[in-house]
């Protein structure tokens, strides 16, 4: 085989690849679903404000470098352990519209029993 028809055959194929790749992402972002980062503090969550749509799924993530933490959220029967050094993901359908309050359900110091936050769900 000729260099120059090698080279044309190995472009084919980076090129194929290429779209390959690309088509995996764009399948995959139709798919994926909204995902929110939350970190945890203490004694906090930022944000503190969840702002989301009537049942569009949400994937909320928490991180934290603090101490084990929670979240809870007891209108849609929700609830994680946040330990430091990992994610923590739950997966929430808001299928209703309004305010709701989350806690941090994890005794985690002094400020704990005021660490929370709210999900507003808009139509
Ligand atoms: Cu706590």
């Amino acid at each position: 085989m000729a260099l120059h028809t090698r080279r044309a055959v190995l472009g084919a194929f980076a090129a194929t690849a290429l779209a390959g790749v690309t088509g995996a992402i764009s399948v995959r972002s139709q798919a994926a679903e909204r995902v929110i980062p939350v970190r945890a503090y203490k004694f906090s969550y930022d944000p503190n404000e969840l702002v989301v749509k009537l049942n569009e799924p949400v994937v909320l993530e928490f991180t934290t470098s603090d101490v084990v933490m929670g979240f809870n959220a007891p209108d849609f029967a929700a609830r994680a352990t946040i330990i430091p050094g990992q994610t923590a993901r739950v997966r929430i359908v808001p299928n209703k519209v309004g305010t709701f309050t989350f806690h941090c359900d994890v005794f985690c110091g002094d400020g704990h029993e005021d660490m929370d936050g709210t999900i507003r769900v808009t139509a």
